[in-house]
């Protein structure tokens, strides 16, 4: 057992069983949403993973501990400590865990205590990718990399068009990553169900994902796999209005000189800022449905 990692008893006893456990992540919290949003929503996904079938565990860093599962307590204090909270990336974890710091964990580090813990399926709002204009900044997110090589399921809603969705899917196709569409073939862009682009595989029930995903599992390919779930239609929002938000804040941030891992937060605080409380909603109705999708998949995948 690696030593900086603690699974909590339900998750650990959850996994002794093989019982379903759907992994979350902690930059959602600390970074993606405000207090107290951050915290009601990250406590309202844990609650519809229970309904489900499933049981949660949220992931992050404490004191320098890898948690598989974090209690009430340790979600309000991601929430209210929020920024100040170091987004923490692969490149993130030694320095963290030898000074004892937190850290909220992104999709490629959420994916990597997962798999340390055993937790095979994680469910998030978007992932990272190749950013617009990524020929010139170099700025791909490590989530892809992780996708490349750590054997856990990502249920998102896509990829917000924040990113360069057509190279994001050349990423993921070259480093062997399927894409899978939830009842879908077009690659959902977070707010809205559509793109221009086509996922990989359109599957259509919970079963069906899990077989692909055990399939990948019995071959001992490394990589993951993708699961894109469309945002139900109540909740997505007008492309003109958001397409239109999404550009003015990257035009602000190549104004501002905004780069690193500064660039993804702050795309994403300027868009809610243009969109108001709107985007906001949209994106906790999103984790809510991604949430569902992945503790019913993990039950199925219970049963393989
Ligand atoms: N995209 C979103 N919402 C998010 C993130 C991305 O729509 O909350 C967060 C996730 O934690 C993701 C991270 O793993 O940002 C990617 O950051 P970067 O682009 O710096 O790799
Ligand atoms: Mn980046």
């Amino acid at each position: 057992m690696n030593r900086y990692l603690d699974i909590a008893p339900e998750v650990a006893e959850a996994l002794a069983n093989h019982k379903p456990v759907v992994a979350l992540e902690s930059t959602i919290i600390s970074h993606g949403m405000p207090y107290p949003q951050n915290v009601e929503t990250a406590l309202k996904v844990e609650e519809i993973i229970r309904e489900n079938g499933a049981v949660p565990a949220t992931i992050a860093i404490i004191g320098g501990r890898l948690k598989a599962g974090c209690s009430k307590e340790d979600i309000e204090y991601l929430g209210k400590k929020g920024l100040a909270v170091t987004k923490a990336s692969r490149r993130d974890l030694p320095v963290l865990l030898a000074r004892k710091a937190d850290g909220a964990t992104t999709v490629t580090t959420t994916m990597m205590i997962a798999h340390m813990a055993g937790i095979s399926v994680f469910a998030t709002g978007g992932i990272g990718g190749v950013h617009r204009g990524a020929e010139t900044t170099m700025d791909i997110s490590a989530d892809l990399e992780e996708l490349g090589q750590t054997p856990v399921m990502v249920v998102c809603a896509g990829a917000k068009s924040i990113l360069d969705l057509g190279l994001t899917l050349e990423y993921l196709e070259t480093h062997g990553v399927p894409v899978i569409g939830y009842g879908t073939e077009s690659l959902p862009a977070f707010y809205t169900r559509e793109s221009a682009f086509k996922v990989d595989y359109r599957l259509d029930t919970p079963a069906e994902v899990a077989a692909a995903f055990h399939a990948q599992r019995e071959l001992g390919l490394k990589g993951g796999m993708l699961v894109t779930n469309p945002i139900p239609e109540e909740y997505s929002m007008d492309p003109a209005v958001i397409n239109k938000a999404i550009d003015d804040a990257v035009a602000e941030a190549e104004a501002k000189g905004i780069h690193g891992k500064e660039t993804t937060p702050f795309l994403l605080a300027k868009i809610k800022e243009i969109t108001g409380g709107d985007s906001l909603n949209s994106n906790i109705q999103l984790v809510f449905n991604n949430a569902r999708l992945a503790a019913k998949t993990a039950s199925e995948l219970c049963r393989l």
